[in-house]
């Protein structure tokens, strides 16, 4: 149970909305044009951690584009692009250590691999191949979940076992703002809140839940304050803001694992392509919204700066570009060949003892599969 002696914050005599509510506006260290802005809360992280994470921002990119195009040529059945929100997905997977946990949703695919995964075992999942491609422990990266804030508990649950383990591990739970409308939402943070487990709940507010806007998900004033209703800290951020992503996680992971207890974080971002291929924005939004989340792009903003802390140039450019491009050939190569998959699987790995429904179904799939062609 909560222990009030373990909440420095309150051990600083702190009230609850002094330190749970979050700032007036999303925390911004780079503004859109590149320029530094000041926060006395936040600080800048120092300039190689950022060309490190500008590094991942551009491959990420690059996987974006190229799995899309990849979808269209039928090589994957299906990707939720995070074209625009690659920063949040590149501080997600760099805010934490090697020995914490990630628990990503299917969005999440460039965090995955920022974290290390092999982008084919990755893509595994939305080629339609299998639930999941890679090993969960090689990473520590859980698999891609699907049905919507289901992970957030299962988060709740490593990071809840793993302080009763006395181990030394943070996790962040990811979800959309969609997700918060969820019971799972609710559970997990409760749950975490009263158990004071290390987990950063970091919801990618990227204003759309397939069709649904944000006005009709929510009237709270923000989602970041949801966090104060369970007794936690919530903070929101510019979530095309690579510097201030970093520097807001890197403080909710190191509080949870200073023994703060949980967080929640918002970024506010934008989701510049449809939801997957299989939907068309053009039907609920107009192109005027979309282009003006065009010049708060993450990746312009970054090079910007960078470049002129003289830590980006040409030359230095051209190596990023040369590794997305090698991730992307990879990518190409694997998907462009041909995998063997067991329909059977279908049945296998759900019930130690299938019901007689699912061995009806393989039965008729099996005979099905056993006719010549005619
Ligand atoms: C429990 C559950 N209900 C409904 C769905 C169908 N669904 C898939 S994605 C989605 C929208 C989710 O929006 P959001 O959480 O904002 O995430 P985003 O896709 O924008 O990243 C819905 C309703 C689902 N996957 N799981």
């Amino acid at each position: 149970m909560q222990d009030p002696s373990r909440r420095p914050d309150l051990d600083q005599q702190a009230t609850a909305e002094s330190y749970m509510l979050p700032s007036a506006q999303p925390v911004q260290l780079v503004d859109p044009d590149g320029r530094h802005v000041h926060n006395d809360k936040y600080p800048l992280p120092d300039g190689e951690a950022l060309l490190a994470a500008y590094r991942e921002l551009v491959v990420g990119r690059r996987v974006n584009d190229q799995a899309n195009a990849l979808v269209r040529q039928g090589r994957m059945a299906v990707y939720p692009s995070s074209h625009g929100q690659e920063a949040c997905q590149v501080a997600a997977a760099v805010c934490i250590d090697k020995q914490d946990w990630l628990f990503p949703t299917y969005r999440d695919t460039v965090a995955v691999l920022a974290r290390g995964v092999d982008p084919i075992q990755a893509l595994t999942l939305l080629r339609g191949d299998w639930h999941s491609g890679y090993d969960p422990y090689e990473h520590n990266v859980s698999i891609q979940a699907t049905p919507l804030a289901t992970q957030l508990l299962h988060a709740v649950g490593v990071a809840h076992a793993a302080k009763l383990k006395g181990e030394n591990t943070v996790v962040v739970a990811m979800c959309g703002d969609g997700a918060t409308s969820e019971g799972d939402f609710h559970e997990a943070l409760n749950f975490a809140a009263v158990f004071h487990v290390p987990v950063v709940f970091f919801v990618q507010n990227n204003q759309y839940a397939i069709s649904v806007p944000l006005h009709h998900q929510t009237v709270a004033p923000s989602l970041a304050h949801k966090a104060i209703g369970y007794g936690m800290p919530g903070e929101r951020v510019d979530g095309n803001d690579l510097a201030a992503l970093l520097s807001v996680l890197g403080k909710a992971v190191e509080r949870a694992r200073d023994g703060g207890g949980p967080a929640l974080v918002e970024a506010h971002t934008y989701r510049m392509q449809s939801h997957t291929n299989a939907d068309d924005a053009t039907r609920y939004r107009k192109d005027d919204e979309v282009q003006q989340w065009v010049s708060k792009d993450p990746i312009q903003r970054m090079r910007t700066y960078l470049t002129d802390l003289n830590l980006l140039d040409e030359e230095v450019e051209k190596n990023i570009a040369e590794k997305a491009e090698t991730v992307a050939a990879a990518m190409r190569d694997g998907l462009n060949a041909e995998s063997e998959v067991d329909p059977e699987d279908l049945f296998r790995y759900v019930f130690t003892e299938k019901t007689s429904q699912l061995l009806e179904q393989a039965a008729k799939l099996r005979d099905e599969l056993a006719r010549e062609p005619a």
